[in-house]
């Protein structure tokens, strides 16, 4: 019996890392097809390594379902400020969904180099930079480095949109992975999703998974009073509210409105909330 990290699953195999830095493939025991609990990538395992089966699964920290892994510690939301346009819609509903899932959020923004005038980008920049979150971007010299840093020693997965250039990230991080990348798809601008599977890629001590990207992700599980606590800056301006579980809509005398007036809160991100908000009301309406 050894215990091992998977890092790679296809069609019901699963490559598993060693400690002796060896991979071998296995199966898991079909006990898990009746319990309905499949194996994941980023799942600590035991294996027997003479059936080549995994026999166990390690409790999760935690797992995500867009990307299909568990385990995660930190996770890259990249995002391109053009071509496809900067979507703080999506930006935003990332950074709930993982602020809910306690894995820690740092941005990546791509493709400043094609933006001619960085006035207005660099405001959003230094707003979310404000709230917390580590930013990366690739005008900056040490770009690629500062990633792998952040890499090191941990389970790390790449999130966003189809085509803001995550593979091509990876593929500069490293060379030897030649990625498969694709020119965004014109007619839509939203990319064509070139990668399809999910794969642990070891980058110093630590793995980054490249998966393909998405557009969509929902707040499912999450309730409206905890949807504003995953908003960092609302959190922290709840306790001048009037009332202690207000929810920054139509309460009456709510600071989150009051600094959204005085322009302390980005308004486009009042609006991606308010919009979120309806969205879990929507789901709840359906649900009864
Ligand atoms: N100019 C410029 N082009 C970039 C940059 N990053 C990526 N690209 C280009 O954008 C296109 C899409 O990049 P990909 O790496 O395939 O995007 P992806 O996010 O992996 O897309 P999916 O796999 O579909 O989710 C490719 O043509 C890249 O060459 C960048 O920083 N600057
Ligand atoms: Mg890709
Ligand atoms: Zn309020």
């Amino acid at each position: 019996m050894k215990k091992g990290l998977i890092i790679k699953a296809i069609s019901g195999e699963y490559t598993v890392f060693l400690p002796n830095q060896q991979t071998i493939v296995c199966k898991p025991r079909g006990l898990f097809r009746y319990r309905r609990k499949n194996p994941l990538v980023g799942d600590i395992v035991a294996i027997n390594e003479e059936e080549r089966v995994i026999t166990s699964i390690y409790p999760r920290k935690n797992s995500l379902e867009r990307p299909l892994i568990a385990n995660v510690d930190k996770v890259f939301l990249v995002f391109s400020v053009i071509e496809p346009d900067l979507n703080l819609n999506l930006l935003d509903r990332l950074i709930s969904i993982m602020e809910y899932q306690d894995i820690k959020i740092i941005i990546v923004f791509t493709k400043l180099d094609l933006l001619a005038n960085k006035e207005n980008f660099n405001s959003i920049h230094d707003y979310y930079e404000q709230l917390g979150y580590r930013i990366y971007r690739n005008d900056i010299p040490d770009f690629i480095e500062q990633i792998k840093q952040e890499v090191n020693e941990h389970l790390c997965v790449v999130a966003g949109q189809s085509g803001v250039g995550k593979s091509t990230l990876l593929n500069i991080i490293d060379p030897e992975l030649n990625l498969k990348t694709d020119v965004v798809s014109t007619t839509l601008n939203r990319g064509k999703h070139t990668t399809r599977h999910i794969e642990l890629i070891r980058i110093l001590e630590g793995w980054l998974a490249d998966t393909p990207g998405f557009g969509i992700a929902n707040f499912e599980e999450i309730d409206l009073l905890t949807l504003s606590h995953t908003f960092r800056e609302f959190y922290q301006a709840s306790s001048k509210c009037k009332f202690s579980k207000c929810t920054h809509i139509d309460e009456p005398d709510c600071e989150v409105k009051r600094l959204v007036e005085k322009n302390m809160i980005l308004s486009l991100r009042y609006q991606n909330y308010l919009l979120f908000a309806n969205e879990i009301k929507e789901t709840k309406k359906n649900k009864y």
